[in-house]
């Protein structure tokens, strides 16, 4: 274990807390998961899946008022409120702690205390950064040693130092009313309680990788993005990464591991995965701006995954896998989801725990469906068929580009790009996209998410766009930035755009532009493609409708623009000037 008297005394205070009757030391050994599991499983905690057709396995399912993420109860607790700023929710640190500290009380009584050292990024790199997650769920013990790397290694590599992120998980009763995410970036420390879902409790994932880490890297001259890593290789192995920024459930996974269409993979193209959620991104001593993806495994949407949208995906989660709320496959002991094939078993149970009749499914009534909208696989990296040769590569990889990204019925076109910098982080800090079922609340509706992190940032959003504008001046041989929208739809709400694999036909424009090898119409918003510069080449698409989805309609933007300036009043006054320079400067260029 470890003689490091900071984790020891901390825990020691935590358990005099939480008063658990034992606790266990994860040491990242295959025996001590395995014997994790079976105790799971006798608990009824997770379901053992068919070893010959899913080797390695699992179902979990939570409880029912506990699927998603809650912002609403996802606090930052730093001294100053306007350090928090108005975008996040805010506690004083005291009044946080208190107040937790009497709901995880004797919470563990009955109940085993886990300690699960583990580190974000390769452990030892540069990038790395340790915590330790105390938990008392093995559910919880089991994404984690999926999700991140576990184990005394970890501790060794701290040592007697003090810089760790100390997070505390407690399922307490599960209660809604009750359930706080709390980070107090000052301190180094999360604590969460009365939650069991992913996002909430596994808390490498978003509370330490984006919003502790996002605070860390303001501090540091980092970044902390929510944002996918992929590399293009070309037919001459020459690869170029790509790294994108799009809100919780509008495709980074898809994105992150499409497969090229064919008139690509018959000249020799692959697309490579780095990361599929979270990438921390500093300057290369060659001026360069290098990604890692902190992550060890993908907690990816299930629903939608099937083996034409995302194959690689598929393929990843046929072993070692936990699966969460989607439909149990009686039968064949095995699981299903909206959207895996057209044959929904015949005798199932849905992610509540009923039987689940796929007959009275109506696509367009949610509360039918057998999985629910965010249910979600934990599988790991390694398994996934395209992973990278770099994925776990210390130094990481260089970014050429940085796409921005979200789900627009309407406004904003296929794709475009941005003049510069400066331009590119006005185009991040306005993004917009309809909410999605990843978080708790409503679905559907138009929301501004600047770079995919309204829900990440640890700190005032004002000053986050500060840093990027900062970071741009450090970077000499900056990534270009852009923005894609691969959600249009037509009046009768489909998707105009193909998307998932055909997606790479818009990176081929992207990765043309910044080697300056295609051609763009300077418009009001950015620069964006000659239709005919799209290869649609083997699609059912006509160049008509690619000028179609490249249209920048001036009404709805100035639309959009009002809406901005009202948003950048409510983020308050840390937006940078050179954003409400670059907004005013929009508003001209459309008239
Ligand atoms: P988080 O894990 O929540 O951060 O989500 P994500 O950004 O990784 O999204 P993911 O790739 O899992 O996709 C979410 C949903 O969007 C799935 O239902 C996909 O089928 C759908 N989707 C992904 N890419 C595309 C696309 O190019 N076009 C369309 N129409 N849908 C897509
Ligand atoms: C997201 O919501 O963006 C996710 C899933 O990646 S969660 O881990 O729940 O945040
Ligand atoms: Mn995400």
């Amino acid at each position: 274990m470890t003689s490091n008297k900071h984790v020891l005394s901390w825990i020691e205070e935590m358990q005099a807390m939480t008063q658990p009757d034992r606790v266990v030391w994860i040491d990242g050994s295959e025996e001590q998961a395995e014997a994790l599991r079976a105790e799971a499983v006798a608990s009824g905690e997770m379901i053992k899946l068919n070893e010959e057709k899913l080797p390695g396995c699992y179902l979990h399912r939570t409880a029912v008022n506990d699927v998603a993420r809650v912002e609403g109860r996802t606090f930052i607790c730093t001294s100053k409120k306007e350090d928090t700023g108005n975008i996040n929710n805010w506690m004083d640190p005291k009044e946080c702690y208190d107040k937790l500290s009497k709901l995880y009380r004797g919470a563990m009584k009955g109940r085993t205390m886990y300690v699960i050292p583990y580190s974000m990024g390769i452990v030892g790199s540069d990038f790395a950064k340790y915590g330790i997650e105390l938990t008392d769920s093995i559910y919880v013990v089991l994404n984690m040693l999926t999700m991140t790397r576990v184990g005394n290694n970890v501790l060794e590599a701290l040592g007697d130092d003090a810089g760790f992120i100390k997070g505390l998980h407690a399922k307490a009763d599960l209660d809604e009313e009750n359930r706080y995410i709390c980070h107090f970036p000052e301190d180094n420390t999360i604590w969460s309680v009365n939650s069991g879902y992913g996002g909430n409790v596994l808390l490498g994932k978003k509370c330490f990788a984006l919003r502790i880490a996002s605070y860390l890297g303001r501090k540091e001259g980092w970044m902390a993005e929510h944002m996918l890593i992929l590399g293009v290789e070309y037919p001459d192995g020459d690869v170029k990464y790509i790294s994108a920024a799009f809100p919780s459930a509008c495709g980074k996974t898809n994105l992150a591991m499409l497969i090229p269409p064919e008139i690509y993979k018959n000249k020799g193209y692959k697309v490579w995965c780095v990361g599929d959620d979270i990438a921390w991104l500093r300057v290369g001593s060659d001026g360069r701006l290098w990604a890692v993806n902190p992550e060890n495994g993908f907690f990816g949407v299930a629903p939608g995954t099937n083996d034409k949208s995302n194959p690689n995906a598929l393929a990843t989660t046929m072993r070692d896998t936990i699966f969460t709320n989607v439909v149990h496959d009686l039968d064949n002991n095995t699981v299903w989801w909206e959207g895996l094939n057209d044959n929904p078993p015949a005798n199932a149970i849905d992610w509540k725990g009923n039987p689940w009749d796929y007959k009275k499914y109506d696509k367009h009534d949610k509360s039918t469906c057998g999985a629910h909208p965010n249910s979600r696989f934990t599988a790991k990296a390694i398994n996934c068929p395209c992973i990278s040769d770099k994925f776990n590569d210390p130094a990481g990889v260089p970014i050429s580009a940085i796409i921005f990204g979200g789900r627009r019925a309407k406004t904003a076109p296929l794709v475009y790009q941005s003049f510069n910098w400066q331009h590119g982080t006005f185009v991040g800090s306005i993004m917009a996209s309809e909410t999605t079922a990843a978080a708790s609340g409503a679905v559907g509706v138009v929301r501004r998410d600047p770079m995919a992190m309204r829900p990440f940032t640890g700190y005032d959003m004002g000053d986050y766009f500060a840093h990027w504008l900062e970071m741009g001046k450090k970077i000499p041989n900056a990534p270009k930035i852009f923005h894609v929208n691969w959600f249009r739809t037509d009046d009768e709400g489909n998707f105009i755009w193909p998307g998932f694999g055909d997606n790479m036909r818009v990176l081929m424009w992207i990765l043309d532009r910044c080697a300056g090898k295609a051609d763009a119409v300077e418009t009001a918003i950015g620069y964006v493609p000659k239709a005919e510069d799209i290869n649609i080449e083997g699609l059912d698409i006509t160049a008509d409708t690619i000028r179609e989805l490249l249209s920048v309609d001036h009404d709805s933007w100035l639309e959009d623009c009002a809406n901005i300036e009202e948003f950048y009043e409510t983020i308050g006054d840390r937006v940078p000037a050179e954003l409400k320079e670059e907004l005013a400067a929009l508003k001209k260029r459309l008239g």
